[in-house]
This record gives structure tokens, sequence and C-alpha cells, in this order.
């Protein structure tokens, strides 16, 4: 069954289009489960805490990279390939490719360290689509703050990094895209949110026919 991750910045429009593709697949009959990096299984969610808290001691890079691994390798294991043997399409909001432009392309860890460490938490198991939500840095921060204004949840330390830190993710992400266009569909995420599901079941209908892929 297919697996498909969702990348961007912070406020990009990731879950909100999940959570529409989600519906439209499970109104065509397909099983789907939706999950997240950091997190997805209960003790994924302890580390997504000690990962993303603001207060207390922030871990060093290798300290970062080594829970968002540790987080991976009990998601794949105990999440991502059940389901997939179950024959349930696998919705993941970031995976490792977030890894790859969070760590190594903004926190400057090295690539191949930062590569050799996303196979080993796989286990074998990567999406065969990244959907990249592209938007500006600037663009990313006025969502946030107007969700914040809506009372929703306070920035967390990632989103604390500063604007350059941010670019560079973004770059990360235009850049691995542009290596793997096979395998990366990228979405202009100033689309409204009817026009990003469209966008995208055009998409993942041609790399998808074979599975049986609603229209
Ligand atoms: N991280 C993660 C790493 O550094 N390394 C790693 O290996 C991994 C896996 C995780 C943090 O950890 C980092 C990256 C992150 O900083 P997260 O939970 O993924 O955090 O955080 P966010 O990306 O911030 O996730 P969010 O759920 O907060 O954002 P979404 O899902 O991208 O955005 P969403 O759908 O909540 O939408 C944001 C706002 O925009 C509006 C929505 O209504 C909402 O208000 N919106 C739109 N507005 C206009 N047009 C559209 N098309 C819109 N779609 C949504």
């Amino acid at each position: 069954m297919p697996f498909i991750s969702f990348e961007g910045l912070d406020g990009s429009g990731k879950s909100t289009l999940i959570k529409n593709l989600k519906a439209h697949l499970e109104g065509a009959g397909l099983k789907v489960v939706v999950t997240r990096e950091p997190g997805g299984t209960p003790l994924a969610e302890d580390l997504r805490g000690l990962i993303l808290r603001t207060e207390h001691e922030a871990p060093v890079a290798a300290t970062e990279i080594l829970l968002y691994e540790a987080s991976r390798a009990q998601h794949v294991a105990k999440v991502i390939q059940p389901a997939l043997r179950e024959g349930r399409w696998v919705l993941c909001d970031r995976f490792s490719e977030s890894t790859v432009a969070f760590q190594c392309f903004a926190r400057g860890v090295n690539r191949p360290e930062v590569e050799w460490l996303n196979r080993f938490a796989e286990q074998g198991t990567r999406p065969e689509a990244v959907v990249l939500l592209d938007l500006s840095v600037e663009a990313s921060r006025l969502r946030q703050t107007g969700r914040q204004d809506q009372g929703g949840q306070s920035r967390d330390r990632i989103e604390n990094e500063a604007d350059e830190f941010h670019n560079r993710v973004r770059n990360g992400f235009l850049a691995q895209a542009k290596a793997e266009p096979e395998r990366w569909i990228v979405l202009d995420a100033e689309l409204s949110q009817d026009q990003l599901l469209q966008v995208l079941l055009a998409a993942l209908k041609k790399r998808f026919a074979h599975e049986g892929f609603p229209g």
C-alpha cells in the first residue's frame, strides 16, 4: 500500500491537506492511517515533548537528531509497517526528509551521517511519494501568528529559530525535491485548500494508478 509523507515549513498546511486527502480516500472506501513525526506512538509522543519544549535544557545538535531518529524507529516499527501490512494507506506528517532539511541543511549536521541515521531508523520503509507544501518563511510566520491569535499553542523550540534557519530548511526541501523529481510532488502552499487537494489528487492518480487510486 502507498506510504505518502508531507513536508514543508511549520504551518505550511500539511495537517489541513492530510485531513482533506484522508476524507477523499475514505469516501472512496480506502483504509487510511494518518500519523506524524516526531510522534505517532505513546513513546514517540513523549520524545516529541522532549524535543520541542522550550523550557529546560536545549539538546545539542547530536542529541536533537538522535531523538528524532529514536521517535522514527519506534513509529516505523509500531505504526507504519503494521498499517502497510494491513493494507492501509499511510499519510504521514513529516518523515526523514524533514531530518535532512532541518538537521542537515539548517542545523549543519553532516549529510552522510544524517542519511545513515535515517536509513537505520526507517528499517527499509520509505515513502513512495513525498508531498512538499512550498511556502515562503514570511508566509509561514504569518500563518503561525494567525494560529496563535486564534488561541493555538505558542511557538515550539524549532519555530523559535531565526528566519535564516527556516530559509535553509526551505532550500533543503527544494534541493531534495530537485534531486528526486520522480518521488517528490511540489505544491504551491499559497493555493486555496480546495485547489491544493485537486492538484494533489491529479498527481497521485498518475503515480498510484496501479494501486487503484480513486479519481
Ligand atoms: N522536525 C521534524 C525536525 O527538525 N526534524 C525532523 O526529523 C522532524 C520529523 C515538528 C517540528 O519538528 C521539526 C519540524 C517542526 O518544526 P510539526 O508538528 O510538524 O513540528 O510542526 P508544524 O509543521 O508547525 O505542523 P503544524 O501542524 O503546526 O503545521 P501544518 O500542519 O503544516 O499546517 P496546518 O495545516 O496546521 O495549517 C497552518 C495554518 O494555516 C492555515 C490553517 O488553517 C492553519 O491556521 N492553512 C491555510 N491558509 C491558507 N491557505 C491554505 N491552503 C491553508 N492551509 C492551511
